[in-house]
């Protein structure tokens, strides 16, 4: 009995995420247009909004305060969340920035990647900070702090919606309502939950909280390097639910709230206690649209040469390995010089986060290193390294993942990691070797992939040999593997089981009598 929306009386859905699952953008002549965003979290969780009659909150990817009033509809009929099924938080240009930029992707991107020198402060800087520094980070955590407001405050507007509609359905009988479960995503908005539920109680908004961290969590060793690391902690804590991808980063969590706020914690069954209720930690390991992938794998029209391809497709991330990984490939052709001439190396590279310096250092960093190997290696007409720099549609994304003979997924700490997931999904022939690093979340559920650590770069590139030259039954026997778990655990099946847990978990905020217009 998992709700999907379909049954009546589910209960409505409110999704609360920094990006609505559409941008905004003005035309030429002023006119504002939606373009449509096809991730896996959006086609899963969009139906099911549409269907409970819940509301989807985010930023709408501009920051043009024009834009509240006038979301245009989608331009397919049923095809995305109408105007009023959306709330977007409109913030200031500047607040946004030092929100987005500074404590977000600055700050916490890095230290829940456990890359704290990479975070915007270090050890040695909070014991004298400069007078300078004090006010940029201060300025970071107060934005944090400001824009999450914000986003609590539309969140409450959408119970209070939410709330008069059911009241009327069910003729103000709120023992027979079903409670809103609110959902909100991932690291950019950790302290919105605890707003949101100060304000539900003062009106007597009865919901649920829940909260899915889509990065990893780091130890608590990491953790406590930030300064407001127990603000962070009870922001997560006024949540009923909080999922994470694996059982690690729930460990690391739940020993963050009995180290940090001396919570008293059940590691056995993910409960911590807080304020007088118990929130659930549950490792909940997110999929892809499965059958989706493999119906465009089953169309998609060839694309590449007949060539063995290692595939690479990644944000351009310092997370996601991509230096390592080229050197890997680099010393593969070192060591096996059969493979010259016969193999290629497709990087696609999606830019990312393009205003940082950091990302900046590392595009030139790679640009210069794929010259120089290309450089050594190539000849008349082959070179050893493909690389694209850009966004390529859904369709050559999956040709390219059908047609190539290894994947090289070797972040160096990731979340999950769905590109490993995508092509497994896409390997209609099942031919295709996955090298996999056990550091994304998908290490840990992927058993039957090359698992190899990637900064051992020979290490990395003696796997991307074994790949090439292992005999196709094994190929085909671990692959099969590989698609019918994720065939089964695909993103439906992770939205259905977050909201199973949340239907179980009891709702620590009730309505009163009071709040039943007479
Ligand atoms: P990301 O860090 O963005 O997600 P990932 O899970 O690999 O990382 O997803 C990347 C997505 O971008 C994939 O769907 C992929 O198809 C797409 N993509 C990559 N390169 C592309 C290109 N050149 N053109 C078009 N599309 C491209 C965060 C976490 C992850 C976690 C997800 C979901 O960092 O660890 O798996 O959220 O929870």
């Amino acid at each position: 009995d998992v709700q999907t929306g379909d049954e009546a009386g589910s209960a409505p859905l409110i999704v609360v995420s920094n990006r609505l699952p559409f941008v905004l953008t003005r035309d030429k002549i002023g006119k504002l247009r939606r373009s449509h965003s096809a991730g896996g979290l959006v086609t899963a969780l969009g139906p099911v909004v549409i269907k409970c009659g819940g509301l989807w909150i985010g930023w709408p990817g501009s920051h043009d305060m024009r834009t509240l009033d006038e979301i245009p509809e989608p331009d397919i009929p049923n095809g995305g969340l109408k105007s009023q099924q959306v709330k977007a938080v409109l913030v200031r240009q500047e607040l946004f920035d030092s929100f987005y930029n500074g404590c977000c992707n600055g700050t916490f991107w890095p230290l829940f990647h456990s890359m704290p020198d990479r975070a915007i402060f270090s050890s040695e800087t909070w014991k004298s900070i400069p007078l300078k520094d004090q006010h940029t980070k201060t300025k970071s955590v107060q934005a944090y702090q400001e824009v999450n407001e914000e986003f609590a405050l539309k969140t409450i507007d959408a119970l209070r919606q939410v709330h008069s509609r059911l009241l009327k359905e069910y003729n103000g009988n709120e023992d027979v309502m079903p409670v809103p479960v609110v959902w909100i995503h991932d690291y950019q908005l950790m302290l919105a939950a605890a707003m949101i539920r100060q304000v539900a109680i003062e009106e007597n908004l009865a919901c649920k909280l829940g909260f899915f961290l889509h990065i990893p969590f780091p130890s608590w060793d990491i953790m406590r390097l930030f300064p407001w690391d127990d603000q962070i902690l009870e922001g997560i804590l006024a949540c009923d639910m909080v999922g994470f991808h694996i059982d690690d980063y729930c460990t690391n969590f739940i020993e963050c709230c009995q180290r940090r706020l001396g919570c008293r914690v059940d590691h056995a069954n993910g409960n911590v206690e807080y304020d007088n209720r118990t929130v659930h930690v549950r490792p909940l390991p997110i999929g892809i649209p499965f059958n989706h992938f493999q119906e465009l794998a089953l169309k998609a029209p060839r694309v590449m040469k007949d060539e063995r391809v290692v595939l690479g497709v990644d944000r351009l991330d310092y997370t996601k390995g991509l230096v390592q990984r080229i050197k890997a490939f680099e010393r593969l052709l070192e060591r096996h010089p059969e493979h010259l001439e016969r193999v290629v190396l497709m990087q696609i590279a999606v830019p990312s986060r393009t205003d940082v310096k950091e990302y900046k250092a590392l595009k030139e960093e790679i640009d210069q290193l794929v010259g120089r190997i290309n450089g050594r290696f190539s000849t008349a007409d082959w070179s050893p390294i493909r690389y694209i720099y850009g966004c390529i549609s859904q369709d050559n994304l999956a040709a390219f993942y059908r047609d190539s003979a290894v994947a090289l997924v070797t972040p160096l700490r990731d979340g999950m990691n769905l590109v490993a997931k995508e092509f497994v999904a896409c390997q209609i022939n099942e031919t295709g070797v996955l090298i996999l690093s056990p550091f994304a979340g998908a290490g840990g559920t992927m058993r039957e992939a090359l698992l190899v650590n990637p900064y051992e770069v020979d290490m990395v590139s003696e796997m991307i040999h074994k790949a090439l030259i292992m005999d196709v039954g094994e190929r085909q026997r671990r692959m099969k593997l590989l698609r019918e778990r994720e065939s089964s655990m695909d993103v439906d099946y992770w939205m259905a089981s977050f909201l199973r847990e949340m239907q179980l978990v009891e709702c620590a905020i009730t309505g009163s009598p009071s709040s039943i217009p007479v």
